[in-house]
């Protein structure tokens, strides 16, 4: 595409603003600085095999996972460009254990952004597709001060959501609540141009995407999904085995393709039977994501979305995708159906 006439994202935000009534343009600043940040982490994620940004701080974060330089670098940058827009309330992240205070004198507005910095980073250093998450709420709170209940939203409350794929080629996709678009950033003039409008996630797919390496973890309900999946009927083909173990990147390719990503509650630690995915700043944004192209995305007990949260950094089982593979799933880990 020439990049004289594609259509930038903040062409494409400004559009959405003024398509919505009574818009302050407060959003739109907001869209814009997770913008910047993603073209800034996008810059040092392509060069981080060249520059001594590989590799651990040797901290870990609260999640107990080592903290990659990278990481560290786009924690701190999101939090600088989204307190800078001046219209964030408070912010939570996937590395830090509490919500984030904003810097002293910072003018603060009426949005809470919780996000996960870069998703998948144990992949830095083998050159896999990584990225970054961010899901937007109004805060609920009218005080001088936020609480965590401004974050413990369930993900219908979302305004927005979207993800920052750092792949072959970096891409950001995100949603307002009418419709799923597709950004792809063309370096040569630093701006993300418009490439996949109005994404529609397939009725159904033909690829399943899960880490099988936990099947003796998983419930028999769960093995005769898979074992279905595996066997071609007059109406099915056999399904393909993708999984790359980023969930941006596992997403994305559901998203265009279709069929079904799981990362569904095992009994790997019995006392955590609820999987590894946490649910407000990676799976409310991506339900949201796969629901506003038309899939679906379900924990196996009820829509992600109404999950009614009770902590920042809770995990729920996670299954998303071409709608008609999602309710197919559920069907069979609700025991409704065995073959
Ligand atoms: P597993 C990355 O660490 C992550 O949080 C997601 O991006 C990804 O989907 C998942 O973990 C992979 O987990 O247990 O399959 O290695």
């Amino acid at each position: 595409m020439n990049s004289g006439t594609g259509t930038t994202i903040t062409n494409h935000i400004l559009d959405q603003q003024s398509a919505s009534a009574g818009a302050t343009g407060a959003f739109t600043h907001l869209l814009n600085e997770i913008v910047m940040a993603a073209k800034i982490i996008s810059s040092e994620v392509n060069k981080a095999g060249l520059v001594d940004i590989l590799g651990s701080t040797g901290r870990r974060n609260v999640q107990g996972e080592t903290v990659k330089k990278l990481d560290e670098f786009s924690n701190g940058l999101m939090v600088d460009r989204l307190y800078r827009s001046g219209h964030v309330a408070m912010l939570a992240s996937e590395e830090d254990a509490d919500p984030i205070e904003p810097p002293r004198g910072c003018t603060l507005g009426e949005y809470i952004v919780l996000f996960d910095p870069l998703d998948g980073s144990s992949n830095i250093d083998a050159n896999v597709s990584i990225g970054t998450i961010f899901s937007i709420l109004k805060r609920r709170t009218t005080g001088p001060e936020c609480d965590l209940s401004d974050f413990l939203q369930p993900g219908t409350e979302q305004v927005a959501a979207g993800y920052v794929l750092y792949g072959s080629s970096t891409m950001l996709v995100y949603s307002t609540g009418n419709g799923v678009s597709g950004f792809t950033l063309d370096p040569s003039v630093g701006e993300f141009l418009l490439s996949h409008p109005d994404i529609q996630v397939p009725e159904r797919g033909k690829i399943v995407s899960a880490n099988m390496g936990y099947w003796d973890y998983w419930s028999e309900e769960l093995k005769s999904y898979f074992r279905y999946l595996r066997t071609k009927t007059d109406d099915k083909a056999v399904y393909s085995l993708r999984y790359i173990g980023s969930m941006v990147a596992d997403i994305h390719r559901t998203l265009l393709y279709g069929g079904v990503f799981l990362y569904p509650a095992d009994s790997k630690d019995p006392k955590k039977p609820w999987g590894k995915l946490r649910l407000l700043y990676e799976c409310n944004p991506m339900g949201y994501l796969m629901e506003q192209a038309g899939g679906a995305a379900s924990t196996g007990q009820g829509r992600v979305l109404e999950v009614d949260p009770s902590d920042l950094h809770q995990r729920v089982p996670f299954i998303g995708g071409s709608a008609q593979d999602v309710a197919e799933a559920v069907d069979f880990l609700s025991g409704k159906r065995s073959q």
